[in-house]
């Protein structure tokens, strides 16, 4: 599993693979949370990259990545952050292509704050707003594989088979 870069867009990707899902994030802090979805989309053979992209420390940065992420061959962003989390809203006014937020759980206000500043964007500039956390993160992978899916049937199969895997793992009743 590859680390986040700290690069600016367009850096070479460590995967062979050119990437269909750009991981963001708005801090290094974030990566735990984030390694959520890289875990599903590994799993699940996507390829994508991970990239620490502050919209306030490197608002400069941030800019060239929206910007540059549907030239470069991306389909889905998946942006994380917390507090005052304006990554993936600004992600999204920047770029023609589906971003989901994920929430990431801040000390203070344990992601409330972050929940809040992604679902509540206004109408025009859409964010698919995630749940706070580790299943936030882990649903954001999934859906951007969906997302993906539609037009790849291999893929398709693919996460057919984790929802089956999934269901397959959930005893029928509960055992000491
Ligand atoms: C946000 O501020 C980041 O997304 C992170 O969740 C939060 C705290 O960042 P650090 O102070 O840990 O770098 O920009």
């Amino acid at each position: 599993m590859s680390e986040p870069k700290p690069d600016t867009a367009g850096a070479e990707n460590p995967s062979t693979d050119t990437p269909s899902v750009g991981i963001i994030m708005g801090s290094r802090s974030d990566w735990p949370t984030l390694q959520k979805a890289a875990e599903v989309l590994d799993k699940l053979a996507v390829p994508y990259e991970t990239r620490i992209v502050s919209a306030h420390r490197t608002p400069d940065r941030l800019y060239s990545y929206a910007k540059e992420a549907k030239p470069r061959g991306l389909k889905v962003i998946i942006a994380g952050a917390g507090g005052a989390a304006h990554l993936p809203g600004m992600t999204a006014s920047m770029t023609p292509l589906p971003v989901l937020g994920v929430p990431i759980e801040s000390r203070a206000l344990k992601g409330l704050d972050s929940l809040l500043s992604i679902a509540q964007m206004p109408a025009g500039v859409p964010v698919g707003s995630l749940a706070i956390g580790d299943a936030g993160a882990t649903n954001a992978g999934l859906l951007a594989a969906q997302i993906l899916a539609i037009s790849d049937p291999e893929l398709a199969q693919r996460v057919d088979d984790w929802r089956k895997a999934q269901s397959d793992s959930v005893a029928h009743a509960p055992e000491d």
